[in-house]
């Protein structure tokens, strides 16, 4: 149940944007990114699978974990939460939709112009020179650049790694100028993406964190709390607009 105050806000909100994290596709069936290290996975730690060093120690571990989640990502679907953003890029004025994920779903929901912070699943790039490769063989054996000969990885974020700077720099922008900040389905702990929410509140957007549990989020004077799952908080928000 969204407060009034809040459902308020959002009607008027002229300027809105969005940053959503792994659990906005939770009820997709793509396990959060903390809770993707279960079943055969569990005996590893973060880090022995979404950095550098680990990719350079042990290259056919990290690809076959990647491998194993583009496969689950590609049957999954997009679900109520993401429909919902895509409907309501199509009632604000101005949105900006900024995503941790590397799943693609917001894109297969509808959503135009996604500010993808973390890079995508779906691409592969070469290790050495750094070219998105789009012909490999897609197999449990790491493939080669057909150029350099270098290993091809995910083009995703790893830890330690910059995040793509026209990304930032759009995100950080569209923090500045919101109205209303949705901070959706994220634990919030990964930098620099956490500090999106901060900047907004700073510039005086109001926050709104939606997301089951309100564990290790910020608390301030700007930021409100709406405790649910995103497919059934996010079509509620929309339900809310006008024609919504
Ligand atoms: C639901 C739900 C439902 C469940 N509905 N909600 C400053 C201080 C300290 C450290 C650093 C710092 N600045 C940089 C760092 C280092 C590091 C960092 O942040 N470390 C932290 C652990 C502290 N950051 C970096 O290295 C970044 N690079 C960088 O800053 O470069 C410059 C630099 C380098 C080195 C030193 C200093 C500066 C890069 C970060 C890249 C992150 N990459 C990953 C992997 C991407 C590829 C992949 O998917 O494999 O991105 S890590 C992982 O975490 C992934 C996610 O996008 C990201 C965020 O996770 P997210 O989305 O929040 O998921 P969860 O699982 O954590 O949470 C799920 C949430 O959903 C929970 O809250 C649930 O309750 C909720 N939920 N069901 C709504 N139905
Ligand atoms: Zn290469």
């Amino acid at each position: 149940m969204i407060p009034a105050a809040l459902a308020a806000l959002l009607q008027q909100a002229k300027r809105i944007a969005v940053l959503t994290g792994a659990g906005v596709s939770a009820e997709s069936g793509i396990p959060t990114f903390r809770d993707a290290l279960s079943g055969l996975w569990s005996s590893f730690r973060v880090e022995d699978l979404a950095t550098p060093e680990a990719f350079a120690r042990n290259p056919g571990l990290v690809w076959r974990w990647y491998r194993a989640r583009r496969h689950t990502i590609a049957e999954a679907r997009p679900n109520p939460g993401h429909y919902a953003l895509a409907a309501m890029q199509a009632r604000v004025p101005h949105f900006a939709l900024i995503t941790q994920n590397v799943d693609g779903l917001h894109e297969r929901a509808g959503s135009t112009d996604v500010i993808e912070l973390h890079g995508s699943i779906a691409r592969v790039k070469c290790s050495g020179c750094d070219q998105v490769v789009r012909e490999y063989a897609d197999t449990d054996d790491v493939p080669s650049c057909p150029d350099c000969a270098g290993l091809l990885r995910p083009d995703v974020v790893w830890f330690g790694e910059l995040l793509p700077a026209a990304a930032m720099e759009r995100a950080q922008r569209a923090a500045c100028e919101a109205d209303v900040f949705l901070s959706v389905g994220t634990s919030n702990i990964v930098e620099p993406a956490a500090s999106l929410p901060r900047t907004a509140a700073r510039s005086g957007a109001t926050v709104i964190v939606v997301n089951p549990s309100r564990e290790g989020q910020r608390e301030g004077r700007n930021v409100h709390f709406v405790l649910g799952p995103a497919g059934e908080v996010l079509p509620e928000m929309v339900r809310g607009f006008v024609g919504g």
